[in-house]
């Protein structure tokens, strides 16, 4: 249970720390592939943590193959259902077989899939949870420090007066220069949506986030009919067919993929490839020391999803330079753990 710097409150729940579950995946040559999760609740992570122990059981032994052993363990799980906490726990696994891999190669992760090294553009997405205009307005621009010149504030307040308010007191205290997206997190309705979209248009807001139901496909595709600001959705994309539907339906402009919720660094490439076919524009949810190696190999990049939530478990966190981040030039991911910060965070 990692302390976030920053409280992050969203119209569906409120976190204080982040509920962070490390993985090990070890070779019979010694090479280790790592990954982590982050897993929204602490219950998540336990029931997460279970469903793993006994697919690495079920792998014991193989070789590092990602393609075949999510072919074999979705088969496993298929009664159960690859959704949620299982599609989490397996996607962990193939992100630490990728890395596995890269390691393996001498190579990181981002060139080892075809990418390059090359500086992603990052909002900053610590915090800025649902707060007053005036605590809205003074963390906007503490989260500027950095160095960022983009950062997301949520919405959904039930009162749409007051979504105004707080987004004309943060725009205020940026200006105009700095990209403003906001989140609803599943928060309205359709109708709801469109009239809070039209209170914002003068707003200068780079997207609206995920006003409604995640799958209401058909909602969100009449919600970007009546609005000109971009739609943007994906973190709850479960597994690269849901990309595809979301694309066929024309739900949004821009799409975000969460690489857990997506299916790892295997269903990152299929959701990412199909995105790229209709020139989606890709941005990642979460997990910036994964999503920064897999932005830089997606066609359609986009905007990496910035959050400072693992760095006290990491012996060199991320390095942000005006904003941008670039892929580690070490070994697959360069996840390397810190034992001082998981003896301090570790939940028992
Ligand atoms: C979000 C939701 C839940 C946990 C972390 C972040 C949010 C986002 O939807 O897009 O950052
Ligand atoms: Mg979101």
């Amino acid at each position: 249970m990692v302390p976030m710097r920053f409280p992050l409150g969203t119209s569906a729940a409120r976190m204080t720390a982040a509920p962070l579950l490390l993985v090990d995946l070890e070779t019979k040559e010694g090479v280790v592939g790592r990954s982590y999760l982050f897993c929204y609740r602490e219950s998540g992570a336990r029931a997460i943590a279970e469903v793993m122990k006994e697919a690495a059981g079920l792998i014991d032994g193989m070789p590092v193959a990602p393609a075949g052993l999510g072919e074999l363990l979705g088969r496993r799980y298929a009664l159960l259902g690859v959704t949620g906490v299982v599609r989490m726990a397996l996607a962990a696994i193939d992100i630490a077989s990728w890395d596995a891999l890269a390691v393996a190669a001498n190579m990181p992760l981002a060139t080892f899939l075809g990418g390059s090294l090359e500086p992603i553009r990052a909002y900053n997405s610590d915090g800025l949870g649902m707060m007053s205009a005036k605590e809205a307005a003074d963390e906007a621009v503490k989260l500027l420090e950095p160095g960022f010149d983009a950062v997301k504030l949520r919405l959904g307040h039930p009162n749409p007066a007051t979504d105004l308010d707080v987004t004309k007191a943060v725009r205020a205290a940026i200006g105009e220069s700095v990209e403003l997206m906001v989140d609803y997190n599943q928060a309205l309705t359709v109708p709801d949506a469109i009239r809070r979209g039209l209170d914002l248009r003068d707003m200068n807001i780079y997207w609206l986030e995920e006003q409604i139901r995640h799958n209401d496909l058909q909602g969100y595709a009449a919600i970007a009919s009546e609005l000109t600001t971009p739609i943007q959705l994906g973190e709850n994309l479960d597994g690269p067919e849901a990309v595809y539907d979301a694309v066929a339906a024309k739900a949004a402009d821009y799409l975000m993929l969460d690489v857990a919720r997506i299916g790892g660094v295997s269903g990152w490439l299929r959701g990412a490839a199909i995105a790229a076919a209709r020139g989606v524009p890709v941005s990642s949810h979460l997990f910036p020391e994964i999503s920064v190696h897999l932005l830089a190999a997606t066609p359609t990049v986009h905007w990496l999803e910035y959050t400072s939530w693992a760095d006290s478990i990491l012996e060199e966190p991320l390095q942000i330079s005006n904003g941008y981040l670039t892929p580690p030039n070490k070994p697959g991911l360069g996840l390397q753990w810190s034992k001082e910060g998981i003896e301090r965070c570790r939940a028992d």
